[in-house]
């Protein structure tokens, strides 16, 4: 049974001209765009028969189960949603994958144990408020509704609000929520958006650990005034605060073995040359594969910023925005695909994921796994991120070998 490469590389095209952007893919949740290609897939969905459901924050969950059967379902599935100016693998590789894997075994008429269920996360990304897997930690019930009015977009919107005007209907007593009950386990095919199996020329990786994430917003304020009036001994710049925390943040970091920081979004106020700002506002990105190290980290980072900001007389606000732990992915799935990578003689690795993905949302509550695929240099997030279209066939494959062999 193999699967439909023109076919994926007809959805594959046509989706990816799809963007906000001329340059990379901008694809945002709740867009018009994000629309456009819900639109497309949930047809190619329908077509095989899969009935479909969209909960109250826009997760679509496809459930094909041609023999009607009362078991619970196996869960395959990604996001399509990007940042912006992103790649136009990122999520959607793994979306494409799983509607060519239920095609395959629809036009095969193949019978299974078990259901199968596409899921496609909603903000995923974060771009619109900032963190990352609302739709996935909805489903897991690791945040709720309510929650969505703490977060707000760049416009100040909150996301409670802005769902909904984008024509979604809250009604969480009908929402599906992924529970050991009603689900068996998921497989997530995703790029690795890092160098490893480029640089290893390997074809497959197959993930044991996704890292841990803290988002964390610092908020700091100085006094505004004069860029030319101003004496330097009478300033309290919260940019040049802001500025030496971001570099200590770095330095901090050196002592840690798989750890990583990031400070890839800042705002200054009123961002005027001539002004000694009021006001900077960043956000910092924490990430480890080693959850105690990961905590450790974050508490010095913090202190890092308040120490600053006592020494330079600065006000500081840092809030957590968002959090995931490690997630330790199944053995017994991870034993499964290998098992299938080997019989059908793939080159392939177990490594870890220093990217968050959607399935570590479910790893504590159900079975998960990931396959990934080669990123070309380690690019993504990026207009340059690229993977070799053969590739993308090739895990392709393995996802719906290692479904058939675990529900067929
Ligand atoms: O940020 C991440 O790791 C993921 O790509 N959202
Ligand atoms: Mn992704
Ligand atoms: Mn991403």
């Amino acid at each position: 049974m193999i699967i439909n490469k023109k076919r994926m590389k007809k959805d594959f095209d046509y989706i990816t001209s799809i963007s906000a952007t001329e340059t990379g893919c901008t694809r945002l949740s709740y867009s018009d765009e994000d629309r456009q290609v819900r639109d497309y897939i949930e047809a190619g969905l329908e077509e095989i028969g899969a009935e479909i459901l969209i909960d109250s924050v826009g997760n679509i969950r496809a459930k094909y189960n041609p023999m009607g059967s009362k078991e619970s379902s196996f869960l395959i599935g990604s996001h399509i949603d990007t940042v912006p100016y992103g790649g136009r693998y990122d999520g959607l590789t793994g979306v494409l994958a799983s509607l060519e894997a239920l095609r395959t075994i629809h036009e095969n008429e193949i019978s299974l144990r078990h259901p199968l269920e596409l899921l496609i996360f909603a903000e995923e990304e974060g771009s619109n408020f900032g963190v990352t897997m609302i739709g996935s930690k909805y489903m897991a019930k690791k945040i709720g509704l309510e929650d969505l009015k703490e977060l707000s977009n760049k416009d100040g919107v909150s996301a409670y609000d802005y769902i909904q005007s984008r024509g979604y209907n809250f009604k969480p007593e009908e929402d599906y929520y992924i529970s050991a009950q009603n689900a068996r386990g998921m497989i997530e095919l995703h790029v690795e958006q890092g160098q490893i199996l480029d640089e290893e020329a390997i074809d497959i990786g197959i993930i044991e650990a996704i890292a841990g994430m803290y988002t964390y917003q610092v908020i700091v304020e100085g006094s505004s005034n004069h860029a030319g009036t101003t004496p330097m001994i009478y300033r309290r710049d919260p940019l040049l605060g802001a500025s030496e925390m971001i570099v200590r943040l770095n330095k901090l970091v050196e002592g840690y073995e798989s750890a990583v920081i990031t400070v890839g979004k800042i705002e200054v106020s009123p961002n005027a040359s001539n002004v000694i700002a009021s006001k900077v506002v960043f956000n910092i990105d924490i990430r480890d594969v080693v959850q105690e190290k990961m905590v450790r980290l974050a508490e010095e980072a913090k202190e890092v910023c308040n120490q600053i900001a006592s020494d330079k007389k600065l006000d500081l606000d840092i809030k957590l925005l968002g959090s995931s732990e490690v997630a330790i992915l199944d053995r017994e799935l991870i034993d499964l695909i290998e098992r299938v990578a080997k019989k059908t003689k793939l080159n392939y690795m177990r490594m870890n994921s220093g990217a968050v993905h959607d399935n570590a949302m479910l790893a504590d509550i159900i079975p998960t796994a990931m396959i990934f695929l080669p990123s070309i240099g380690g690019i993504s997030h990026s207009p340059y991120e690229d993977t070799d279209f053969d590739d993308i066939v090739t895990g392709s494959q393995l996802l719906l070998d290692s479904v058939i062999e675990y529900v067929g």
